[in-house]
């Protein structure tokens, strides 16, 4: 167990976190109040503690889908500025209590503008949040945008036109490719990321692989053109593509505790994380969506050293390589490093 005690204190960096996806339920109760929303019981269990009061967990998901329907009724509640803001920092706090030092955070701008919010709400609000969270801990953030397969190829073009202003405020950093996977081949949204490119962005990343298969992973890497590719565990269960990721150092962050509650894999097993390290595929072990599965950073990394009995050297190269697989500046790496 001295192990264990090892892979707690490490200091971690999370590069695949959805900033909705960490709304707790005491947070969503709190904005939902201050807004005049019902409180969304459907969405939670209820147990009785100690000291008589009732705490709230959401309720087991099916699968992708389905949770993305769950994800989307909880951030109804997100209305204003103040809520974008809250809801970051309260993310810092506990990513702070879970030792990360850099995180690089998913935003749905494009869900909120769609229901007629201001982008300047969103994405300054969540920058007032982050940037306290900085302030105070030392956290250094990127916010990466998404192109959003649930809408359409066109709308996903008008989705990157709503980041345009926030790249050049240097506030959206990159670019992902999230939402529902299913019938959804990346290619589809090649138009998205020609528009990001035009924009100015340059780093892109896909989540594929997911509930997808191995194809997606490839058609993100030859047509989308993305560096980083988001769970691929479909892609890394095929031997020609996970010989590919390995050969051209793709990043792939992993997203163990998700894939179990998304019942995208049986039990964490079937990550091949010894054939991953013993071939230098890269990869980092990260959340996605915490508050939803209620499992933070260090439930997944302590879920896969106990599946797969890491060494010290294990972890210290896991650590490495999600350093470098990082975004963050060269001078922000070697501090962390
Ligand atoms: C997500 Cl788990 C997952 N997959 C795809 N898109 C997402 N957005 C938030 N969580
Ligand atoms: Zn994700």
């Amino acid at each position: 167990h001295q192990q264990e005690a090892f892979v707690h204190a490490l200091r971690r960096v999370e590069l695949h976190v959805h900033i909705e996806g960490a709304m707790t339920p005491d947070l969503l109760f709190k904005i939902a109040k201050r807004n005049g929303f019902e409180m969304e019981h459907d969405l939670f269990d209820w147990s009785t503690q100690e000291d008589g009061s009732e705490t709230a967990t959401y309720k087991e998901y099916t699968d992708l889908n389905q949770f993305l329907n769950v994800y989307t009724k909880a951030t109804e509640v997100l209305q204003t500025r103040q809520d974008f803001s809250d809801l970051a920092y309260e993310y810092m706090c506990k990513a702070h209590s879970h030792g990360v030092m850099h995180a690089e955070i998913f935003v749905d701008v494009q869900t909120y503008v769609n229901r007629g919010l201001k982008a300047d709400d969103v994405v300054h609000g969540l920058d007032e949040g982050f940037r306290k969270g900085k302030q105070e801990f030392g956290i250094s953030y990127l916010m990466l945008g998404c192109a959003l397969r649930h809408l359409s190829a066109d709308q996903c073009v008008e989705g990157m036109e709503i980041l345009r202003p926030y790249h050049e405020q240097g506030l959206i950093h990159g670019m992902g490719l999230c939402s529902m996977e299913k019938g959804q081949p990346p290619s589809k949204f090649l138009p998205a990321f020609q528009r990001a490119k035009e924009i100015g962005f340059e780093r892109f990343t896909a989540h594929a692989g997911e509930d997808g298969p191995a194809a997606y992973v490839s058609e993100a890497l030859d047509v989308l053109g993305v560096t980083r590719i988001d769970h691929g565990i479909n892609g890394i269960k095929d031997e020609e593509v996970f010989e590919r990721l390995s050969r051209e150092g793709t990043m792939v962050t992993l997203c163990p505790l998700s894939n179990i509650a998304l019942n995208v894999i049986d039990h964490l097993g079937e990550l091949p994380i010894r054939k991953m390290l013993d071939n230098d595929l890269k990869f980092s072990i990260n959340s996605d969506d915490p508050a939803l599965f209620n499992s933070w950073i260090t439930d997944n990394f302590i879920a896969i050293h106990k599946e797969h009995a890491l060494s010290k050297a294990d972890w210290i190269k896991i650590s490495h390589d999600s350093i470098h697989g990082s975004w963050a500046d060269q001078e922000r790496k070697e501090e962390m490093q």
